[in-house]
């Protein structure tokens, strides 16, 4: 049995690279925009998002081969983006839109696509791991040779079934990779906090599972250790897991304000290891791209990105209410975009402006935090969901 951490790296061509770069990027801004969204009352319900994370789901997608298998938890969007699901149809379903892939009756923890072989979105922690292995079942039966891919937390590798699982699994050889995406929290709970051993990955010894710890913030690293994996299951060895060690930027769901780490926690993973900056790295200095090609992409995927935020709110339009804090795009006054405070629960919908966090007139980035606002339940943050100058408007 094997339990080792990989580092090996495939040799990749530019065209791939600039693939996952864009892939990771389509993740990230539809995320942004989700988040808008959200903000902005168009969204209800749970919205869990998927930003920091997004070279999990590219890597695997990456070694997946036509007819696998993908299921997952609630934290779902990225997944449905990367196996080729229509960005429009998952943007309206998070509007609650006909054209959603429910009809807008799932929202973002119920989303399925048979065409693409996404089985969802589960919001029970854990549920879709024994599933995940059913489908694994159903394609040794058929002797397909295919490959399940079963993704869960940090948090669901602590959940009962998950055991269950793995022991059935391991007695039938099922061609299924338990991925586990260790985000380091589960909820406001910290891996040091929620898990007796570090290493989550050497958890299916006891039933003769091997696995191995990957870089999850690093696409090719992802890739490379998907593609050695579902061979080993393909070859009729059984199930494998990988622990792919990630982050995410943001809280566990819009109504977290992520009082359980710092600032500054988040600040250096994303400064440091941010996945998509990674490749984008990795493009300039192998001149395998200038940054006016990397402009052409991001707005390329900005455009797509539009036009499923657009799609997801023509059916009808919700009613928002104002905060009436503004964010305007450097020198273009006519396109102020109004941020508002997220819902954090049907009833919570006051809060006292505690502190801003910029000066009026001071540049902002997607992402950033712009201002605190306590409730009689949170605090929560308002983050810029784009790229401008922020104006503070007292009057509205
Ligand atoms: C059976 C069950 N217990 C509790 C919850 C509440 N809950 C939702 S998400 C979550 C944390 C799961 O964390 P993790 O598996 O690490 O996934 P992540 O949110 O980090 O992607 C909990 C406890 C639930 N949905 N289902
Ligand atoms: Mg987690």
């Amino acid at each position: 049995m094997a339990a080792r951490k990989t580092t090996k790296k495939p040799n990749v061509s530019a065209d791939e690279l600039k693939a996952y770069y864009k892939d990771m990027l389509l993740i990230r801004r539809f995320e942004e925009k989700a988040g808008q969204l959200y903000g902005m009352g168009l969204i209800g319900g749970f919205c869990h998002l998927y930003i920091g994370q997004e070279a999990v789901v590219v890597g695997l997608e990456a070694a997946a081969e036509e007819g696998d298998k993908r299921i997952t938890s609630y934290r779902d969007h990225g997944h449905m983006l990367a196996c080729g699901m229509d960005p429009n149809g998952v943007m309206a379903e998070l509007t609650g839109r006909e054209g959603g892939y429910s009809k807008g009756k799932g929202g973002s923890m119920h989303m399925f696509s048979k065409e693409k072989h996404f089985y969802g979105g589960h919001g029970i922690v854990a549920a879709q791991v024994p599933l995940g292995a059913g489908l694994a079942f159903a394609d040794k039966y058929k002797g397909n040779g295919r490959v399940t891919f079963t993704y869960f937390g940090d948090g669901a590798a602590n959940q009962g079934q998950v055991y269950e699982t793995f022991n059935m699994a391991a007695l039938w050889d099922l061609p299924c990779i338990f991925v586990i995406e260790n985000n380091q929290y589960a909820m406001g709970t910290s891996q040091q906090r929620s898990t007796s051993s570090e290493e989550i990955y050497e958890r299916g010894r006891a039933f003769g599972i091997p696995g191995e710890a990957v870089d999850g913030m690093d696409v090719l690293a992802v890739k490379a250790a998907g593609e050695t994996r579902r061979a080993h299951c393909r070859s009729g060895k059984g199930p494998y897991i990988l622990e792919i060690k990630t982050y995410r930027y943001r809280g566990h769901s819009m109504s977290d304000p992520a009082k359980y780490r710092t600032r500054e926690e988040v600040q250096k993973m994303r400064n440091e290891r941010d996945p998509i900056e990674q490749v984008r790295e990795l493009l300039l200095t192998g001149k395998h791209a200038t940054e006016d090609d990397l402009k052409a992409i991001d707005k390329e995927i900005k455009a797509v990105v539009n036009e499923s935020a657009e799609f997801a709110k023509t059916a009808q339009s919700l009613p928002s209410k104002s905060s009436g804090l503004t964010s305007t795009p450097e020198g273009e006054t006519d396109m102020a975009t109004e941020i508002l405070m997220p819902a954090l629960s049907p009833t919570m919908e006051e809060g006292t402006l505690a502190k801003w966090l910029v000066k009026e007139g001071d540049t902002v980035k997607s992402g950033d935090i712009m201002a605190e606002i306590e409730t009689d339940k949170a605090t929560m943050e308002f983050e810029a969901v784009d790229e401008g100058v922020d104006r503070q408007d007292p009057d509205r």
